[in-house]
């Protein structure tokens, strides 16, 4: 018998809860990974556990911002590699991303667990392995300063899943735009990066796939456009409305 039988009511979140201890078994994920992940599952039960039309808006700006971008850089962490690790292959190769590892709780043996599980997955390149080329992002203590010059360094567009908030405004001080997705809408991640998905990462990123495909042949004057149109400061309020209005039709259903 499965423990975790497909008939059970919440079978995709203890799926996907799965993922992380199997990746934290595996010597991928921190130990403050799962705790990071219990928040995160909080918000997804607060917004509905789906998708909605706000991080839709978001996922078609971030595509139009990858597209027109000139080095866009995915940044791993544990929690990525244990959750989604084929799609993130995906997004690299329809976007021409590359990839860098960048942990928060630095730990050797984690990160070439990390690097041989993405090459298992058909990440081919990966960037942050080699201590000839790292250099220091400007206004920020924990490790994750260490980052590629050749990577998250030279890039224009750097992408941040499950990120701390530091980074994000070091980012942001270093010029570069911030792409995240985030479950909580009230982090400062979500709060500092241009554009937040607030979404489950296991269910945006293919839709963020698929946007980029979709979006692949529009002109870059349309791609600004989209970019132009798009404000992030809205789209966080909206989706604090949405775990609102979610609230309030438990409080009037009960
Ligand atoms: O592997 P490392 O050492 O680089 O560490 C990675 C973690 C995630 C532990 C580290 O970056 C961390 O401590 O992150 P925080 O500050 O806890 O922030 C993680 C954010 O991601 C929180 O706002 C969570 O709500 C959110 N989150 C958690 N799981 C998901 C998520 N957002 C989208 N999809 C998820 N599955």
């Amino acid at each position: 018998m499965p423990l975790i039988p497909k008939s059970h009511p919440r079978a995709k979140s203890l799926f996907i809860r799965e993922k992380l201890v199997t990746g934290f078994d595996n010597g991928l994920v921190a130990k403050e990974g799962l705790l990071a992940h219990g928040r995160g599952e909080a918000f997804d039960y607060l917004l509905g556990e789906k998708t909605s039309n706000t991080a839709k808006l978001a996922i078609k700006a971030a595509a139009a911002q990858i597209l027109l971008a000139n080095l866009v850089v995915i940044s791993i962490n544990g929690n990525i590699a244990a959750l989604c690790p084929k799609e993130i292959a995906k997004l690299a190769n329809t976007s021409r991303a590359k990839i860098e590892v960048n942990l928060f709780y630095v730990n050797e043996k984690r990160k070439q667990n990390i690097i041989k599980s993405l090459k298992k997955n058909c990440v081919k390149h990966i960037l942050g392995t080699n201590p000839k080329l790292s250099v220091t992002l400007p206004g920020l203590d924990s490790a994750r300063r260490i980052v590629d010059k050749n990577g998250i360094f030279a890039a224009d567009v750097v992408i941040v899943p499950l990120e701390d908030g530091d980074r994000t405004l070091a980012l942001r001080k270093a010029g570069k735009i911030v792409i995240t997705f985030d479950l909580n809408p009230l982090s400062r991640t979500s709060q500092t990066a241009n554009i937040t998905i607030v979404d489950n990462v296991t269910r945006a990123i293919d839709l963020l796939n698929k946007a980029c495909k979709k979006l692949s042949k529009t002109n870059q004057k349309i791609l600004k456009k989209i970019v132009k149109d798009f404000n992030n400061k809205n789209n966080l309020s909206n989706s604090i409305i949405e775990i609102r209005d979610n609230l309030t039709r438990r409080l009037s259903n009960a």
